[in-house]
């Protein structure tokens, strides 16, 4: 079975025009005016429509064990209510226990994914630190398509990775032509805010946000940032959500340095009033880290993704129901962090981004899926809508109004941070590996119909990087 998009427009990166396009065998067969419809096709009419490549958020937690319960949404319903969103790959986190073999942990995650209903790949956390973790890495990179390796640098007495582990990992993944990636908080110093706070007799979820300041996160941005530098690896910095992490992601891009950054739709358009809501389920269901910001940092985030010194956007999708979060009804530290947004990313992003002015269509397509394939090297296959592409496809419908809410949406969660919010402009179709698999706000999808996406190292970056360092630095650098 063939499939014509007839009559949109189609929205790349870098332009846009006017054109059909027929995909078949999972990729993008054609793309050009006026287009045959070969027998056996189904014909979409996308007229007055977008024809956009399908949305990949590179961070993901579908069915994640953490804070001693697990999340609410597993691979086959987050990766489908993904779909009806118009994202048709995720990339999720591999988080092995400390001392846990680290393939062990990679083997169990993908045997979780696989009830997935659309693609999706993982980067590998290391949380800790010996021989093994080295051997695994270097596996991981030769023979199962991981080039990507997170760090968290918060969540002390769990899986933190204090500098000893960050300079070791980020020296192995630099052999082996991978990229690292963090979380980027002062770990120690939320352990010893967290108690201060809480001493003091603020145990609901306003502590939260008194705990972790931006300027733990500018802190562990800049000594992250730095790490990387001395050591000449590409670093990707995730959910950057104040203006003390964005500064020390431009300072090092401004000095040349190979920084990227990701922000999240939550963190450009939730501010920090929530927690001090009197409602505990309310506050509580925006507990996440690092939490959302006072209103100012929303602005320097814009500017970061308008500028080009944050590339990406993601949701950090990591969903806990109403009655897991009441885990921390008298410690705010007890309260699973996480939040959702796997479904509503691009809508909110085209609603504040798009319809503002604030981005354009391109732009609009690179920070929701064209910059993700480029950093984790799995473009022209995802990203871009083009011949010999996967045919993930998303036809955008721009008059397409709605109303955000946790009663009609998808995602397997009691609650929805956009609740109420008006959105013009949303997926009228969304195709997975050629397949319509959404329309007429209906999910058509099959469970494990999803498949692992591997991605190579990166040549490209290494090569650039011992260059510059060889022109800039006597030192000798690793060959
Ligand atoms: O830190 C993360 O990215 C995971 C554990 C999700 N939770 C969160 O609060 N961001
Ligand atoms: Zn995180
Ligand atoms: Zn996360």
């Amino acid at each position: 079975m063939s499939l014509l998009i007839r009559g949109g427009t189609v929205v790349n990166a870098d332009r846009s025009f006017r054109a059909d396009v027929l995909c078949r065998d999972g990729l993008i067969a054609a793309i050009g005016e006026s287009l045959d419809a070969p027998a056996d096709t189904r014909v979409i009419d996308a007229g007055g429509q977008y024809v956009m490549p399908g949305g990949i958020d590179p961070h993901t937690h579908m069915q994640l064990p953490f804070m001693g319960t697990v999340t609410s949404e597993d691979f086959y319903s987050g990766t489908a209510a993904g779909l009806a969103g118009g994202t048709t790959m995720i990339i999720d986190f591999v988080i092995p226990n400390p001392g846990q073999r680290v393939m062990e942990a990679y083997r169990q995650w993908r045997e979780w994914a696989e009830k997935s209903v659309a693609d999706y790949a993982f980067h590998v956390a290391i949380t800790w630190w010996d021989d093994t973790v080295s051997a695994d890495m270097e596996s991981l990179v030769r023979e199962h398509g991981i080039n990507s390796f997170k760090h968290f640098m918060a969540y002390k007495g769990a899986i933190m990775a204090d500098d000893e582990i960050l300079v070791n990992s980020f020296s192995k993944a630099g052999e082996l032509g991978a990229i690292v990636t963090v979380h980027a908080e002062n770990g120690e110093l939320v352990y010893r805010l967290q108690q201060k706070i809480f001493d003091m007799g603020i145990t609901g979820p306003e502590g939260h946000p008194l705990s972790r300041p931006p300027q733990v996160e500018g802190e562990a941005a800049n000594r992250a940032i730095r790490i990387a530098e001395v050591l000449g690896v590409p670093i990707y910095l995730v959910h950057t959500s104040c203006r003390q992490a964005l500064d020390a992601i431009i300072r090092a891009r401004n000095e040349g340095q190979r920084v990227y950054g990701e922000v999240l739709a939550g963190h450009l358009l939730i501010d920090d009033s929530v927690y001090r809501n009197k409602d505990f389920e309310f506050a509580a269901a925006h507990v996440m880290s690092p939490p959302y910001r006072p209103k100012g940092h929303k602005t320097d985030l814009w500017h970061g993704l308008q500028s080009g010194n944050l590339q990406t956007t993601a949701t950090d999708h990591c969903c806990f129901c109403a009655d897991q979060k009441a885990m921390g009804r008298s410690d705010f530290r007890m309260i699973p962090n996480g939040t959702a947004g796997v479904e509503n990313r691009m809508e909110v992003l085209w609603e504040h981004g798009v319809n503002t002015g604030r981005l354009t269509m391109s732009e609009f397509v690179a920070v929701t899926s064209t910059n993700a394939a480029k950093i984790f090297n799995i473009y022209p296959r995802k990203g871009s809508i083009s011949v010999g592409a996967d045919a993930d496809i998303v036809v955008w419908d721009p008059e397409a109004s709605k109303t955000i809410s946790a009663k009609t949406h998808f995602q397997k969660i009691d609650f929805n941070i956009f609740e109420g919010m008006a959105v013009r402009g949303t997926a009228s179709h969304t195709v997975s590996q050629g397949k319509v698999v959404y329309a007429d706000g209906k999910l058509d999808v099959r469970r494990g119909a999803g498949r692992y996406v591997e991605r190579p190292p990166f040549a490209a970056y290494y090569d650039a990087i011992r260059r510059r360092l060889e022109h800039e630095r006597p030192v000798p650098v690793r060959r």
